[in-house]
């Protein structure tokens, strides 16, 4: 592939945390690095081992293919392969995988000299994404509390785990979570809208400088965040929005067992109604 002119001078040796120089080089324009040797193996098993669960079960239509996780008879332990272990494996593949691939981004920026920022905020993800997973089964006692790994399946599982708590939209902690990421959106569609306005005014027209963004919102509602304090703002709602999600499942079942409106009943037994 192609190199950018500006790629070469940015190709820089170590920043590497693990192996040295031997796997400091590049595969056409990816990085490749001990933690991409990682990310690849465990990804490749993977995916292997759910075309293999899929060739072992009913249908081949990728809608409906599912690697289930161990009934809840087995508790925390071991299953056999068929029935849940498949699962299991697939689970430490996906961490793996998805933790090979934060310090991937890490060793990136080490050669580059920049902060971990990115990282840190895939790390929120990585972090939802093992509370469903790990931590939450952990804290109830089966490896058969997680997500089924389908398209539809993983739908149903979210469905059947929300109405199990009644109505999951009482969670207050939900309602933290979508609230974040409603106003993500609202400030990406912004932000994206602004800078475009800005810097790409249409053919034979001057391209517009910050003072003219800041200058919009400053006309508009009185205030501008500024071009620094956007991108601040916006990785804050974003991570926040990953935060109170992972928070909002791992209380249901572990620290509040009822329905979640019962939740509001403090709201009822204020004094002063
Ligand atoms: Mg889900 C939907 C993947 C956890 C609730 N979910 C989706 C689909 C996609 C998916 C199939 C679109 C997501 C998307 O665009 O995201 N979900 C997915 C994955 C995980 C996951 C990989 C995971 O944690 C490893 N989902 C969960 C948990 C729930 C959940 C359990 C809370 C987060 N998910 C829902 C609901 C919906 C989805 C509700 C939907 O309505 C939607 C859907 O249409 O389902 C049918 C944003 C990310 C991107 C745009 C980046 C690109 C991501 C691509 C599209 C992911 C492909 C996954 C692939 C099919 C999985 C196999 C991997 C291979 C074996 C390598
Ligand atoms: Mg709810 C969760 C919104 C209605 C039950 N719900 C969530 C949260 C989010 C949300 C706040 C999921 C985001 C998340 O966790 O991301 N729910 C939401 C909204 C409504 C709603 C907006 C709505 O009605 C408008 N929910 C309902 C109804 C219930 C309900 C009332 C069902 C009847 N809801 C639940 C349950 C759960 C949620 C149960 C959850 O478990 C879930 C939650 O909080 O989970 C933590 C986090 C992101 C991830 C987990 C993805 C991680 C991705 C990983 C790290 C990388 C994958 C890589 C991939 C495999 C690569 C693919 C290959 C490449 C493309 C090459
Ligand atoms: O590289 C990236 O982006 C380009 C990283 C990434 C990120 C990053 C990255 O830097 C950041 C900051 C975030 N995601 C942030 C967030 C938000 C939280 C702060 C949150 C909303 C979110 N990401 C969500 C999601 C979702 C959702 C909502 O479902 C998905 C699907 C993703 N993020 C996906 C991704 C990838 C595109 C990318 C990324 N987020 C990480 C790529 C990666 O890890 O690659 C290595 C792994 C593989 C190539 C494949 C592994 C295969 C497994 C071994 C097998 C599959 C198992 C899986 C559990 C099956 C699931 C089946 C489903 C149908 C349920």
């Amino acid at each position: 592939m192609a190199q950018l002119s500006f790629e070469r001078k940015y190709r820089v040796r170590g920043g590497t945390l693990v192996g040295g120089d031997l796997f400091d080089f590049w595969v056409g324009p990816f990085y490749v690095g001990f933690f991409g040797v990682t990310t690849f193996f465990f990804a490749v098993l993977g995916t292997i081992l759910i075309f293999y669960g899929a060739s072992q079960g009913p249908t081949w239509n990728p809608w409906l293919i599912s690697i289930d996780p161990p009934p809840l008879e087995y508790g925390l332990g071991a299953a056999p392969l068929m029935e849940g272990g498949l699962w299991q494996i697939i689970t430490i593949c996906a961490i793996g995988a998805f933790v090979s691939w934060m310090m991937r981004e890490v060793e990136i920026c080490r050669k580059l000299g920049i902060g971990y920022h990115v990282p840190f905020a895939f790390g929120v993800a990585i972090f939802a994404y093992v509370t469903l997973v790990v931590i939450r089964p952990v804290l109830l006692g089966a490896w058969g509390h997680a997500f089924p790994y389908g398209i539809f399946s993983h739908l149903d599982w979210v469905n059947n785990v929300g109405y199990t708590y009644g109505n999951f939209h009482y969670n207050p902690v939900h309602m933290i979570a979508i609230t974040f990421f409603f106003t993500t959106c609202l400030a990406l569609a912004l932000h994206g809208s602004l800078v475009l306005s800005a810097v790409n005014p249409g053919k034979g027209q001057e391209i517009k400088s910050p003072d003219h963004e800041d200058t919009y919102f400053r006309d508009l509602i009185g205030y501008s965040i500024g071009p620094l304090g956007i991108h601040r703002l916006g990785l804050f709602l974003a991570l926040n929005a990953g935060f109170w999600s992972a928070i909002c499942i791992v209380i249901s079942g572990t620290i509040w067992f009822e329905e979640w409106i019962v939740w509001w009943d403090w709201y009822y037994e204020l004094p002063w109604w």
